[in-house]
């Protein structure tokens, strides 16, 4: 038996082969569509391998091809790829299936010895046709380079969606043209004494064009009719005065950062304190305009408007306003997508997809919340926080991160879940897929995003790629353990702080 190589996320299929394999020199040939070419390439040169691949390179010998190309054949997204003595193949059933392909094939010369590729055969396609990752940079603005970095790091792992938090309390992070005091007076600041900042249009289009070069997807989320304090400084007369509950004052002792105050920045960590006016018209405007301009800037068919924590807005109010808001996202011909909480309504949009962010066995009725979305014909996208969200600590002692989502969120359970299992009556069809969300209270800069994420962002790609678990012998943490220390080189050769 020959060891299989070590792969996150777990591919479908993969058959070694017990025969020489291909040894990669620089006089191996690199042929086939130009974009797959490229994506090779540079992941050949991140890895620093001195073999002499290039674009522009015409080997002299038969050092063997390596032949990337698109066939046509099988599912959307799906890829094989063949290693043998006389060159390496890999075919997508679509350019994102050769993409994958790549990226699978990275992976597997990062660890072969002396650029000995071992004698393979793979056959991949992932299970969720949906895999996301969110970063929040709203609490903390994250600069166009960022994002571009960090939907390298998610492409490579074969995630199809970026979900970009675009507004919350702390600030508002895309200009608008109809409401451009939004960015004007409320974008300055970030959570603690931290710079703020925002996209221009432009920079926003610069970032759904760098991830559709990488076959990723962004899902703009605009978070309505909570988390919307940074509107009561560019147009207070639509928000309410903040709510001082005691859940709100508890989170204002626990974090700091002071109370909220009514058009003044707010720095601090507590949430569900600001609503917008549910009952004028003036809101309805509002939402209508900013929600129309970021569907013109959007490609993608998502459109998400949030609806978490809305705890400062009676629920009849909110039920109201998530109802009316699904159906103007549908009437600009999006699908709108919404934290799970929006399930309180019974008159969402028809296909309004919901977003679970309980834990892997629900508590307090999300779980109920959620099945709504399936009646009303929609389907789910599971992020349960205390096992993907990638910014709860990973160990107790861990210099960022929070903790409520039952404390401490190791490697193991991050991996230890199974999608199908988490919310009785949401079965497999019913699952749109999975996503990771990175929200960015303690979260500054590159290297922080890369110290959370890493390495449990793999588990989280194989939870919405790989085979459902006890249907793959590899598809269990033992096996995920030991393949790790061969991923964690490789992403540590790309340049991630992982
Ligand atoms: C909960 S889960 C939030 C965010 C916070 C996050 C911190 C959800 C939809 N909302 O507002 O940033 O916890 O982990």
């Amino acid at each position: 038996m020959v060891a299989a190589p070590s792969l996150i996320p777990l591919p479908l299929s993969v058959t070694p082969v017990d025969a020489p394999g291909l040894a990669l020199t620089a006089e191996t040939e690199i042929t086939g569509e130009t974009d797959a070419v490229a994506a090779l390439h540079g992941i050949l040169l991140d890895l620093d391998l001195d073999l002499g691949f290039g674009l522009d390179r015409a080997p002299a010998g038969d050092g063997g091809h390596v032949e990337l190309s698109v066939d046509g054949d099988g599912d959307p997204e799906s890829y094989r790829l063949e290693v043998d003595a006389s060159g390496v193949r890999v075919r997508g059933a679509d350019a994102a299936g050769l993409f994958y392909g790549v990226q699978t094939l990275g992976q597997l010369v990062a660890a072969a010895d002396a650029g000995l590729l071992p004698s393979v055969r793979i056959a991949d396609a992932p299970r969720f046709a949906y895999r996301g990752v969110m970063l929040d940079v709203a609490r903390h603005f994250h600069p166009v380079e960022t994002v571009e970095a960090y939907i390298d790091r998610a492409a490579g792992l074969k995630f199809n969606h970026l979900h970009l938090h675009l507004s919350d309390d702390q600030g508002w992070r895309l200009a608008s043209a109809s409401r451009p005091l939004l960015t004007e007076r409320a974008s300055g600041t970030s959570v603690g004494d931290d710079p703020g900042g925002f996209y221009t249009q432009d920079d926003y289009r610069r970032i759904v064009a760098y991830a559709a070069a990488r076959h990723m997807t962004v899902v703009p989320e605009i978070d309505l009719p909570g988390h919307t304090h940074a509107v009561s400084l560019a147009y207070p007369e639509l928000t309410e005065q903040p709510v001082l509950a005691p859940h709100v004052l508890e989170t204002v002792e626990a974090y700091g950062g002071g109370i909220p105050t009514h058009g003044e920045p707010y720095r601090g960590l507590a949430v569900g304190f600001s609503s917008l006016r549910i009952h004028a018209e003036e809101t309805y405007a509002f939402v209508t305009d900013v929600l129309r301009e970021l569907a013109d800037l959007t490609p993608g068919h998502y459109l998400h408007i949030g609806g978490d924590e809305a705890l400062g807005t009676p629920a009849a109010d909110y039920a109201a306003f998530v109802a009316r808001v699904t159906r103007i996202v549908a009437d600009l011909g999006k699908v709108p997508v919404a934290w799970h909480e929006a399930g309180a309504a019974t008159d969402l949009a028809p296909g309004t997809v919901g977003q679970y962010w309980g834990f892997v066995t629900p508590t307090d009725g999300m779980d109920d919340k959620t099945r709504t979305f399936v009646r009303r014909g929609g389907r789910v996208i599971l992020s349960p926080a205390d096992a993907v969200y990638l910014d709860m600590k990973p160990t107790d002692d861990f210099p960022i991160g929070l903790t409520w989502a039952r404390g401490v969120t190791s490697v193991e359970r991050a991996y230890r879940w199974e999608p199908v299992e988490v919310i009785d009556g949401v079965a497999e069809a019913d699952i749109l897929g999975v996503e990771a969300p990175l929200w960015t209270e303690t979260v500054r800069d590159l290297s922080d995003i890369d110290a959370l994420a890493f390495p449990r962002i793999g588990a989280a790609a194989e939870a919405g790629w790989s085979p459902r678990t006890g249907t793959h012998p590899d598809r269990t943490w033992e096996s995920f353990r030991a393949r790790l220390p061969v991923i964690s080189r490789y992403w540590r050769r790309r340049g991630y702080g992982a």
